[in-house]
């Protein structure tokens, strides 16, 4: 097979035609068998335009072994259909009719994880977004909505529990002894959203009261020995609940809410009807076992699966190019709910950091597609950043520019509107234009339009009036060499040089585009065009700009600010999203400055320092609440690598991690009594809470431990070193909980207050006490993939190493993408090591588990954004996959694509 005959084609918008036929309803039995499962599905099709005649009909499938087929009753002959690699088609089909397909499929063998496999002794499914069509033979898309009943058949005993969408109406046992348990759903769904469990599993339950008195049965299905751990998500399913009754209005629609855990999962967790799949990972959690970050993870996923099932699965897609209408959407809804039970700064900042480094980078790359691609090869692929997050950022613009009411009453008429239907992101923007009056064709560039815009600001004052010249451009992107400006609202306030915010109310407010005011020290500018003037007049001296509050668009900023007025917004301004914001412009600016070793480097970083003094203080006096000492956690935190990566073309990987180093080292050192005050104020609070309080002083705790290590280094004192040294082994031993043990280790492996052997000794005590725990064993192996020394050899005996298995999704993320992600030291050697690791890891599991290969790769196509030889050795190693004729269609596009018009 030559290369040209493999090319996979791509799948475009503008073709998308509604089926024939529509299946009305379908019922399957399973009947579940070691090495042989049979599946018989039972479909009602009709004609959807009304017309009489027979005609073809097509169905998706793919590593089926079909039995027999048949119509109305009768089994087709061989030339009544026709089977290829991905499809039947069956000749001449009645308007209505009822179809029977029998196929064989072998889950057992299944490792890629789509359609129906094992994880453990386990069979679950996952079948969005295509892995239906490994199950049987089916109309596998989202606008074929059918009501589903499911049989499942076996052995009894064998399996104890059996689960499938809907209420279980029956449970029985068959005249050859077997057991068989029905399901029926009876909401029309797309096959994406069909779900099957079955194992030897244990459960915990509750009961939600539904805000019109219905009462839901809430399960959490996990192994046995993982049971204790599903208590916190069972709150956080309860939450969930009754908020999206109160912010949405909606309600839950069927008797029984399920959810089960699963260790061998692709995704997070998956929404199917009524029978959520999770990942363990963001299911369980207990204080040894999760860190805080996973507990609100667990909090964050549990409450997003949940809120499908309005936003995805009541309302669900019309073709896969509409992911963002339900991931888009709901990510939007779940960020809200967490930032109402995390603190809404604190949320905002997490994922804006997110976007920022991760989003804003694949919009910038080869990679780069609108939120509502018009063309994939593999769908998978396409679970991006860019759908969800930068998906989220939209659905947030369209609710700061609606504010909350009009906002809610769109959503309301989106979920009216639209209720059993497959819709498209036009129809959601429709509901928001007629709910609130407003004319959104502007803003629906940003659907189509790939890209993060810039926005360049410039100030000027004369005589009492600021002028802001404000330019937008979106830079070119792959396909889209051209762009239109977007409607940016941008979120802005002013501040006086005592550092109180202005009354905006008394001045004089000018512009050609449409200035709201939001209260009396904050506006909302909608830019629509490629330039406008804003201008403030009635000032007595020249403020500080606070701007884009909150971070109300997507967008890079460009706006060089007098360092005073930097200064002033990082002490004082009143949106604390603007505070870290302008200090993390001022952390970015210091460690490049140090990188490209510019005469103002000295002069940048003494700034910084006074700033971490001023914010040190104020931390010592902050009252103790979770807002304001979680907003200094995350003020005092360096910006990550990886955010810095990001910030510029060609960069000089190691210059920028010494730099970064460097800072943390001198920050360290001058500040060394004031981070083991600040250390000693918030470690060790009695027993373990996940609360938000407790969480931020967990963070200032550990924040400090890595500062004082690398200050202790840095001062060369073999005294301080030891305190520190002490201080971290006490941090380690006597923690109560993982966030604690996981701070500890992750400076231990990173200091040179340690040595190997220390580090090692360290690692396998932890080892053996955690090792019957799955979830700690992943961290395990990720801190020492992160470890700043750890050689290619050293992951090469991980591998080996019993904790390991190249199978489990979970840990291939752990070792690899912790490696590849997190370790720039490593993964960016210049001898090319680290992305010969990667790219031979991609190849290993392309056969395996194809979307795992696919995303594992994506690191290395950043290629361009790194400075020679980083470029052209990661690019070495991307030609080396393409080169192969075995790829997998999703392996195939993320390479093809990142090697594209080189
Ligand atoms: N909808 C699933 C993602 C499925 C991914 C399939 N490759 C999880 C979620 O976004 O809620
Ligand atoms: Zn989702």
């Amino acid at each position: 097979m030559d290369a040209q005959e493999a090319a996979p084609s791509a799948i475009l918008l503008k073709d998308y035609q509604p089926t024939t036929f529509a299946t009305e309803a379908v019922t399957l039995t399973f009947e579940l068998a070691d090495g042989e499962t049979r599946v018989t599905a039972v479909q009602q099709v009709q004609r959807r335009d009304g017309g009489e005649a027979p005609a073809d009909l097509v169905l998706d499938g793919v590593d089926l072994t079909l039995d027999r087929v048949s119509v109305n009753g009768q089994v087709l002959g061989p030339n009544e259909y026709q089977v290829d690699e991905t499809s039947l088609t069956l000749f001449a089909v009645p308007a209505t009719a009822e179809v029977e397909v029998v196929t064989w499929i072998h889950p057992e063998a299944n490792t890629a994880l789509e359609g129906l496999y094992k994880s453990g002794a386990m069979y679950c499914t996952q079948c969005e977004a295509e892995g239906f069509r490994k199950i049987t033979y089916y109309q596998d898309r989202p606008d074929v909505l059918a009501r589903f009943t499911t049989h499942i058949v076996a052995e009894a005993g064998r399996y104890p529990t059996m689960l499938a969408n809907g209420n279980c109406t029956a449970d029985r046992t068959l005249s050859d002894g077997r057991r068989q348990v029905t399901w029926e759903d009876p909401f029309p769904k797309p096959s994406y959203l069909f779900a099957l469990v079955a194992g030897d599993l244990a459960h915990i339950e509750d009961s939600f009261t539904t805000a019109s008195g219905r009462r839901v049965t809430l399960q959490i299905y996990s192994e046995p020995h993982n049971i204790g751990q599903c208590d916190f998500a069972m709150g956080a399913l309860k939450r969930s609940m009754r908020w999206d009754e109160e912010a949405y209005g909606r309600e839950y629609d069927l008797d029984i809410f399920m959810i089960v855990a699963v260790d061998d999962f692709n995704m997070g967790a998956m929404e199917n009807k009524g029978l959520n799949i999770f990942n363990t990972a963001v299911v369980l959690a207990t204080p040894d076992t999760a860190t805080d970050a996973s507990y609100q993870r667990v909090e964050g996923v549990v409450a997003h699966e949940y809120f499908h099932n309005w936003s995805g699965n009541r309302v669900t897609c019309r073709d896969w190019f509409q992911l963002s209408l339900k991931e888009g959407f709901t990510v939007f809804r779940d960020a809200q709910y967490s930032s109402e039970i995390f603190g809404a700064t604190d949320k905002r900042i997490e994922d804006v950091s997110f976007l920022r480094s991760v989003q804003f980078a694949e919009d910038a790359g080869p990679l780069a597609h609108p939120i509502r691609p018009d063309r994939y090869i593999e769908i998978s692929n396409f679970y991006t950043v860019t759908i969800y997050e930068k998906g989220a950022e939209v659905v947030g613009m369209l609710h700061t520019l609606l504010g909350r009411e009009q906002f809610r009453a769109g959503s309301d008429l989106y979920f009216e509107r639209h209720d059993g239907e497959a819709a498209t992101t036009d129809d959601f923007v429709a509901a928001m234009a007629n709910a609130s009056g407003r004319d959104l064709s502007v803003f629906r560039r940003w659907y189509a339009q790939a890209g993060t815009p810039v926005l360049s600001v410039r100030e000027a004052y004369h005589d009492g009036e600021l002028t802001l010249t404000l330019a937008q451009t979106t830079p070119a992107t792959p396909g889209q060499p051209e762009k239109e400006p977007v409607l940016i609202p941008v979120r802005m306030g002013l501040l006086g040089s005592d550092g109180r915010p202005l009354s905006l109310g008394a001045l004089s407010i000018r512009s050609d585009t449409a200035v709201t005011h939001q209260g009396e020290q904050s506006l909302l500018l909608e830019l629509d065009s490629e330039a406008t003037e804003l201008k403030i007049g009635g000032l007595s001296e020249p403020p500080a700009v606070s701007f884009l509050r909150g971070f109300s668009a997507p967008v890079r900023v460009d706006y060089p600010r007098p360092a005073a007025a930097q200064a002033l917004l990082v002490r004082h301004d009143p949106d604390g999203f603007a505070r870290w914001d302008v200090l993390q412009d001022l952390l970015v600016n210091a460690i490049f400055a140090a990188a490209d070793g510019l005469a103002t480097a000295a002069e940048q970083r003494a700034a910084v320092e006074t700033l971490f003094a001023a914010l040190l203080d104020e931390a010592a006096t902050a009252p103790l609440a979770a807002e304001p000492l979680s907003l200094l956690a995350n003020m005092l935190a360096l910006p990550t690598e990886n955010y810095l990566f990001e910030q510029r073309d060609e960069v000089a990987v190691m210059a920028v991690v010494d730099a970064r180093e460097a800072l943390e080292s001198s920050l360290g050192e001058v500040h060394f009594e004031r981070w083991l005050t600040l250390y000693e104020a918030h470690n060790a609070l009695g027993v373990f809470e996940p609360t938000p309080i407790a969480m931020a002083r967990r963070r200032l705790a550990n924040l400090s431990l890595s500062y004082l290590a690398a200050g202790a280094a840095a001062l060369g004192d073999d005294g301080l070193g030891g305190r520190v040294r002490e201080v971290l082994f006490a941090h380690l031993e006597e923690a109560d909980n993982l966030t604690d043990r996981r701070g500890a280790l992750a400076v231990m492996l990173a200091s040179p207050l340690f040595d190997s052997a220390e580090r090692r000794r360290r690692l396998d005590a932890f080892y053996q006490a955690w090792q019957d725990e799955a979830l700690v064993v992943n961290l395990w192996l990720q801190l020492q993939a992160m470890a700043p020394q750890v050689s290619v050899a050293d992951l090469v005996a991980l591998e080996a190493h019993v904790a390991f298995d190249r199978l489990n999704p979970n840990k291939v993320r752990s070792l690899y993408s912790g490696f590849a992600h997190y370790n720039a030291r490593q993964f960016h050697r210049l001898d090319g090591e680290g992305y010969r690791f990667l790219a031979e890891r991609v190849i290993a599991l392309n056969g395996s588990n194809p979307q795992l290969a696919a995303r594992l790769a994506i690191p290395l196509s950043k290629w361009r954004s790194y400075a020679a030889p980083h470029r052209d050795l990661m690019r070495a190693e991307l030609a080396a996959i393409a080169a192969r004729d075995d790829l997998s269609k999703d392996v195939y596009e993320i390479v093809h694509k990142s090697l594209a018009d080189d």
